[in-house]
């Protein structure tokens, strides 16, 4: 017998809906989509956790520690008809590898977001240090169990990208869904110190690697900033050490890119202090100015840890004055 057409339509909606975020997702993004995916799935939608491109290094360091199975891998989204992004909120970072107009629901945690931009979406956009966070919240909230896995990458993004609640970013919701995590993760207490060691081998070609895979631009005002980020144990050493390097490598992404300005937001994970690394002096005056700092060379301290995601804002305001 040949099938209605109510039929058809009804396996055009069996189609999953893919939980994403954006290309080659750091750990929070990672964590969160494979979160989400397990909690819709749970709530009985038909879901599936991809990663368009490929993780990042933490995001990989936790799911091969732990033998953790990966998310899908995918080229594009274009095999699926209703997509939700977690830990991403701007156009940029889909890199036109996904349609804005399928997507259904945003979850994030950035000040500066374009969810006008996703016309079908739902979104939910709340200042936590994580959006894996806010994941969590929603297995608490609904009473539901979270598996092993989706808990130790949970918790593992909620001590990323706190710096282990060190970073200003961090709330107490942060800390309370981490302390739940853990009743299901049961990682040890300097876990951190295992997490962020890991991330700190930038010898060789990793440092390239790493400035390019962290990279991330933005148009504020009517000006191309470029924010490299690396957080490390030993940014003083790597910036004395390497630090022509490094002005290399954002000098090369400066001009593919066309950027205005560019500079490295060095993050040292121990003593919690940041180093700026820029090497043309617009940069470096835009950066005294917002961050009061002074530069020597090519860098410059600031004590007390600022986050890239921190950084925007203030350049937001500053170059949209013009
Ligand atoms: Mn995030």
């Amino acid at each position: 017998m040949r099938p209605s057409l109510s039929a058809f339509k009804i396996r055009a909606n069996m189609k999953p809906i893919l939980i994403t975020g954006y290309v080659n997702p750091d750990l929070d993004g990672t964590a969160g989509m494979i979160g989400y995916a397990e909690f819709l799935s749970k709530t009985g939608k038909n879901t599936v956790a991809g990663v368009i491109g490929e993780p990042h290094e933490e995001a990989k360091y936790i799911l091969d520690r732990f033998n953790i199975p990966y998310p899908l891998l995918l080229a594009n989204a274009n095999d699926y008809d209703e997509i939700v992004l977690v830990d991403a909120s701007d156009l940029n970072g889909l890199e036109g590898k996904i349609d804005p107009n399928k997507i259904i629901e945003i979850i994030d945690h950035r000040q500066a977001h374009e969810t006008d931009k996703f016309p079908n979406a739902k979104a939910q956009i709340e200042m936590v240090g994580a959006a894996a966070t806010l994941i969590a919240e929603k297995f608490i909230k609904n009473n539901l169990e979270i598996s092993k896995n989706a808990a130790i990458l949970i918790y593992g993004a909620i001590i990323s990208n706190t710096l282990n609640f060190k970073g200003s970013v961090t709330t107490d919701r942060d800390k309370a869904a981490a302390e739940w995590l853990n009743k299901t993760a049961r990682l040890p207490e300097n876990f951190w110190q295992e997490l962020f060691s890991a991330k700190s081998d930038l010898t060789g070609e990793k440092l390239a690697e790493r400035i390019e895979g962290d990279f991330a631009w933005f148009v504020l005002g009517d000006k191309n900033v470029g924010i490299a980020q690396i957080e490390i144990i030993g940014a003083d050493k790597l910036i004395s050490e390497r630090g022509e390097e490094i002005i290399k490598i954002l000098d090369k992404i400066k001009d593919e890119m066309q950027l205005d300005y560019i500079f490295q937001n060095t993050i040292e994970l121990l003593d919690c202090k940041n180093y700026l690394v820029a090497n043309d002096e617009k940069t470096k005056k835009l950066l005294e100015k917002i961050l009061d700092i002074h530069f020597v060379g090519i860098s410059a301290v600031r004590p007390n840890l600022i986050m890239r995601k921190q950084i925007i804002p203030l350049l937001k305001v500053e170059l949209e004055k013009n």
